[in-house]
């Protein structure tokens, strides 16, 4: 296994030479210390199926199965399936243009994802790729007064701006399923400032898809505060030129690997889409000992 720095990019590194099939414990969490420590891998010449995907998965900690059975694929449902092509019978599999807005995995639910790995099954041509914005270093380079603002202040997630209306839902009045929405996944609120389970770092956890709200210690609506953290850390500009965004490319049989908890990223889905099919498994990391 050789781990090397994605040249001229602001961060990642790819790894050649990891067999999924063969890979050691020492593998498994030196791996796992290079995604903490520079937030997505690239593993190069990947070739599973579905199950032995799920199966790398389990090696890097506890897998956690998507709530939403839609986006299930149909033999191996820990997989959650992105796909705007239709099956030979017409049928649709998974859910197309997933992620088309800043986001992290799960940072609606009390417990966020730690791993995300995305596997390209169908690769487009052009506008492949994903932007990432590293939250940790977007902290770090905030104004002095705008970390003191977010200080005691809290931020609130939800889905609910996002939620896909589902094939089941063709007809179904709009309160109703927002209400469902409301009750199935509760808005969460936490500290806007976050320190990173494993690396201790302060991550500023906002997203433009999620964070519906930010408040201070006394209640008070912040919408203020939010939009001059998401337009300071680059998340609204649709230009996407700002010096935070990385913009991570792939080929196929190219597998990535991040830090959920410190990354924010969006899909990059053009208009006129090309057939474009990723698969996924997102994992919570219980071993406390991978301290990077
Ligand atoms: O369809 C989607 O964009 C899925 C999104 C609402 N959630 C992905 C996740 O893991 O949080
Ligand atoms: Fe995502």
């Amino acid at each position: 296994m050789k781990i090397s720095p994605q040249v001229g990019k602001k961060f990642g590194v790819i790894v050649e030479g990891f067999d999924a099939e063969t890979a050691s414990a020492e593998d498994i969490a030196e791996l796992k210390k290079t995604v903490y420590t520079n937030k997505i891998a690239v593993l190069k010449n990947q070739g599973l199926d579905p199950a032995q995907f799920l199966a790398l998965g389990r090696r890097m900690g506890e897998v956690a199965e998507y709530y939403e059975p839609v986006y299930h694929h149909p033999q191996v449902k820990e997989v959650f399936v992105s796909s705007n092509v239709k099956e030979d019978d017409g049928r649709q599999v998974g859910v197309p243009k997933t992620g088309k807005f800043w986001h992290s995995d799960y940072q609606f639910m009390p417990r966020p994802f730690d791993l995300t790995l995305i596997y390209p099954q169908v690769v487009p041509s052009q506008n492949r790729g994903t932007f990432f914005i590293n939250m940790a270093d977007a902290y770090e380079k905030l104004s002095e007064d705008l970390k003191l603002a977010v200080k005691a202040t809290t931020a609130t997630h939800s889905v609910l701006r996002y939620f896909k209306i589902r094939p089941t839902d063709v007809y179904r009045p709009i309160s109703e399923i927002i209400n469902e929405v409301n009750g199935k996944t509760p808005p969460v609120t936490g500290a806007t400032a976050v320190t990173h389970p494993f690396t201790g770092e302060t991550i500023l956890y906002v997203s433009e898809g999620f964070t519906v709200s930010v408040q201070d210690g006394d209640g008070n609506d912040r919408a203020d505060l939010l939009a001059e953290l998401l337009e300071a850390v680059g998340q609204l500009d649709r230009t996407y030129e700002h010096e935070n965004i990385h913009l991570q490319t792939f080929e196929k049989g190219d597998m990535l690997v991040w830090d959920n908890r410190t990354l924010v990223h969006r899909a990059l889905h053009t208009a006129t889409p090309e057939p474009a099919v990723s698969y996924r498994v997102t994992v919570y990391d219980n071993d406390t000992d991978v301290v990077a």
